[in-house]
């Protein structure tokens, strides 16, 4: 299972709506090929393996298993055909799956039509390294909201700015190449009115292919003067969503209104305050510059919070560390999502 994880990390772009997914086949001990996700409209994992498997001649599935980190599918009308009935046809002999699928028309429904041709069918191999690996798609179908991730840049000293509010550039050339990965990962940017008007970013894809270039921006308040600025160019009237509304709201309308399966928020102080303090980012990625800026700190993260004790501190799961460039970066949560239902 551990092998299905790292095939469904292979593809270095978001899958959204669709979840990272690797299969294996295994007959007599040895792995006999391997498949992975690699997004809407393409074969699913467990399909990739078995046209591998064919086109090394290999024709003994039914004296087989099959791992998969999702359990297979069994709806229709979406974007290629169901996967249960093909295992059945191939009559696989086990089928492992770490966790079941938390869409609303599979949940248990794969595995049951499995079970009924007659494969041994068994669910919790690495279950929660799995589910950490699609958090964005079960928040998405256990709770119809976006995934909301955030990069902030701060100073060693944990300012977005100086005082005088110069931020470029507090991290370097190196981190700043890798949030165009972070970007070519989301289904839209969010960022602070004030961000446009002040530092007027292109916050553009530079990893993605032309057709598929832009996605959506949020834009949180009405910056002046939008139409001179750059995102107005690189993203147009159709892809800018203007958010002026109770910032509560946001995870479950841009889901249900505008299709957004993932935001990645990209500060200002103001707004990544806000969301933090809410619990509405769920994950964040921290890149510190090496300079120490000094000053009041007029643009520091959590500026007005008001919190009594240490004990309410807002704090997240760390994930991973390390250097990029001469800065640190680090990953971590601060929420997590799991779908354990019930009887099931
Ligand atoms: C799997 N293996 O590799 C994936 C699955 O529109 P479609 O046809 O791509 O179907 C998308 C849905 O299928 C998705 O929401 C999820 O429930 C399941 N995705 N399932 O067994 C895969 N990508
Ligand atoms: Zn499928």
């Amino acid at each position: 299972m551990q092998a299905c994880l790292e095939l469904a990390q292979i593809p270095d772009h978001g899958l959204l709506p669709n979840p990272r997914v690797g299969a294996i086949i295994v007959y007599q001990s040895k792995i006999i090929a391997e498949g992975f996700h690699r997004g809407p409209g393409t074969p699913h994992a467990e399909i990739a393996a078995i046209r591998n498997a064919e086109k090394k001649g290999f024709r003994k599935f039914s004296q087989s298993d099959l791992y998969v980190n999702l359990e297979p599918c069994c709806h229709l009308n979406k974007r290629t055909p169901p996967c249960a009935p093909q295992l059945i046809e191939k009559a696989f002999k086990n089928i492992f799956i770490a966790h079941l699928d938390p869409h609303p028309l599979v949940r248990g429904n794969g595995r049951d039509q499995l079970r009924k041709s007659g494969i041994k069918v068994s669910v919790g191999l690495l279950n929660e390294a799995a589910q950490d690996l699609n958090q964005a798609f079960i928040k998405n179908q256990t709770r119809s909201e976006t995934y909301i991730t955030m990069k902030l840049a701060l100073s060693f000293d944990g300012k977005m700015a100086n005082d005088s509010g110069q931020s470029q550039w507090i991290t370097s050339e190196a981190s700043r190449s890798f949030v165009h990965q972070l970007r070519n990962q989301t289904t839209a940017i969010g960022v602070g009115s004030r961000t446009i008007e002040i530092d007027d970013p292109r916050l553009s894809i530079r990893l993605r292919q032309k057709s598929e270039k832009f996605s959506k921006l949020v834009i949180f308040g009405r910056p002046k003067d939008l139409k001179s600025k750059k995102v107005w160019k690189v993203f147009g009237p159709g892809r800018i969503i203007i958010w002026d509304e109770k910032i509560e709201k946001l995870p479950r309308r841009l889901y249900e209104d505008h299709g957004i399966y993932q935001l990645l928020v990209e500060g200002g102080p103001k707004l990544a305050s806000s969301l933090l303090l809410k619990g509405l980012a769920d994950e964040l990625h921290l890149f510190y510059g090496r300079g120490f800026i000094g000053g009041k700190g007029r643009f520091s993260l959590g500026r007005d919070w008001t919190l009594k004790s240490l004990a309410d501190s807002v704090s997240f799961q760390p994930q991973s560390a390390g250097l990029i460039g001469p800065d640190l970066y680090a990953n971590g949560r601060l929420n997590v999502y799991r779908y354990h239902p019930k009887n099931r």
